[in-house]
């Protein structure tokens, strides 16, 4: 159970709650653990919008088992949620990752359905809820993250209704054909109506959540709208396109940095100074392309139209949700493709294919992003997708060129890529032999353009955007403004 401090009766005026804290346990060589900070834009985007307001986060600490006191890091209170080794099995590996996150992804793969995940999902959403509650200052502002979420929103109302609750959803929202299988489907949009605004990545997930709520709730809805209650309970919900962006400055700064421009050279050097490298850099998972991306990279070096040797393809696949069938299998099949790939192509002390099932620091990732010629995100299906806003930030030199799926947010406002449709293998190996070969001057147009959007729109923007819409005041229905 989570405990506040002794003593302590403190009330925060911002809450806000992830299924993860923003960091990890470390065990030293000696046996003692300390908490370290996760990387990510999203931490440093709520540091910057916690720091100078009174802010808690509250979330798992990613062990099984009783939650750790409330702590500070850096500034920021840590409020730990416990999650039992079955509730991670069902809520967590089952529900959020074996459920939702196919539906949400187009299913790329089946979605398994079992009452008992529900009935834990429910249960951690309410644990959740409750510690929000608890935490929060009179009239608090409350901001929820994630799938893993959706139900705490109504659940939060249900228990303070004086906080006005904002919820930002990182993955796609489904359309409604696909989001109807989902037997819990009207409790979840029940959940989610909870909020008073919903931030998306898209308009077209803010859209497809509109239109799930007229057509399997029946409420009344406009664009960007949804009414719920009736008479004196009537209220707007709003949703609307807030799409997610990384912590630019810092990020340019480190690419710019001499170690950094050195370890660039250095894994060029390593890898035989290749006349083409080309990089992917994923999570592990089903969503993002890459036994696509390893096929076309494939038949073009078959057709010989990638040199060889001459070209370099480095797929860094950070470990994922290894125990969840479906990325084990996929881990399998990626392992065994990059080996006949490297049996057919490479030559005795140099491989084609360089996997790499590894987590890298944030120099490292720097260093590779400016390494790479061409950066191959190419996801089925994918909320934002950071990595390809991070690569066109670190390419300080305005150099390299960036393959980007269409199934991505980042394509919204990435319109300058290289766009391309992964399922269509051909026109995939053609637009990575374009942005091979196009000159260096229609190359640096195009990423002088990517750089310079994502520049005016980093995470601090996005977290200061998201908090202005969910301040404002929505009104009554009508449509005319309180103010
Ligand atoms: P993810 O699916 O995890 O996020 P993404 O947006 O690409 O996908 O973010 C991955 C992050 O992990 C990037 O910051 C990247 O640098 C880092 N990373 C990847 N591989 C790494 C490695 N080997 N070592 C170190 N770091 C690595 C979800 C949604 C996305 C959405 C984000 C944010 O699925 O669509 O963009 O949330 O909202």
């Amino acid at each position: 159970q989570t405990a506040d401090r002794p003593g302590s009766t403190h009330r925060f005026d911002l809450v806000v709650a992830a299924n993860r804290l923003p960091v990890d346990r470390v065990e030293a060589p000696d046996g003692s653990t300390s908490w370290q900070r996760s990387p990510g834009g999203l931490v440093t985007a709520m540091e910057s919008v916690m720091q100078g307001r009174d802010g808690v986060w509250i979330g798992w600490s990613g062990e099984a088992g009783d939650a750790p006191e409330p702590f500070d890091d850096s500034g920021i209170r840590l409020h730990p949620v416990a999650l039992s080794a079955q509730e991670i099995q069902h809520y967590y590996e089952g529900f959020s990752n074996d459920t939702l996150w196919p539906i949400y992804h187009d299913v790329i793969v089946p979605a398994h359905f079992h009452r008992t995940w529900w009935a834990a999902y429910e249960r951690v959403n309410r644990r959740f809820a409750e510690v929000i509650a608890e935490l929060a200052a009179p009239g608090a502002t409350v901001w929820i993250h994630d799938y893993q979420l959706q139900l705490a929103p109504a659940y939060v109302r249900d228990l303070r209704p004086d906080v006005r609750i904002g919820w930002f959803d990182h993955i796609p929202f489904p359309p409604v054909e696909l989001f109807a299988q989902l037997p819990w489907r009207r409790p979840i949009l029940q959940g989610l109506l909870g909020a008073d605004f919903l931030g998306f990545q898209r308009k077209a997930d803010a859209d497809n959540f509109v239109r799930a709520c007229r057509r399997l709730l029946d409420l009344p809805t406009r664009s960007g709208q949804v009414t719920v209650g009736i008479g004196d309970s009537e209220r707007l919900v709003r949703a609307a396109a807030v799409p997610i962006s990384i912590d630019v400055a810092s990020l340019a700064d480190l690419a710019r940095t001499p170690a950094v421009q050195a370890r660039a050279r250095e894994i060029r050097d390593s890898l035989g100074n290749p006349e083409t490298l080309l990089l992917g850099v994923d999570r592990l998972d089903y969503t993002k392309g890459i036994r696509h991306r390893l096929k076309a990279v494939e038949e073009l070096l078959r057709e010989g139209r990638l040199a060889n040797p001459g070209t370099v393809f480095v797929q860094v696949a950070t470990p994922s949700r290894g125990r969840v069938e479906a990325y084990r299998q996929l881990r399998t099949e990626i392992e065994r493709t990059v080996g006949r790939i490297n049996g057919e192509f490479a030559s005795i002390g140099s491989v084609v294919v360089q996997y790499l099932h590894q987590s890298y620091g944030r120099a490292e990732m720097a260093a590779l992003y400016l390494a790479a010629d061409v950066m191959l995100v190419t996801p089925l299906r994918d909320g934002m997708n950071l990595v390809a806003k991070e690569y066109v930030t670190a390419r300080v030199d305005d150099g390299g060129a960036l393959v980007l799926s269409e199934f991505t947010g980042a394509w919204h406002e990435l319109r300058t890529a290289y766009v391309t449709n992964p399922h269509d293998i051909d026109g995939l190996k053609d637009v990575i032999v374009a942005a091979i070969s196009d000159s260096r001057q229609v190359r640096r147009r195009r990423m002088r353009a990517m750089r310079k959007r994502v520049a005016d729109h980093d995470v601090n923007a996005w977290a200061g955007r998201f908090l202005d819409l969910l301040a404002r005041d929505s009104g009554p229905a009508d449509g005319s403004r309180s103010g």
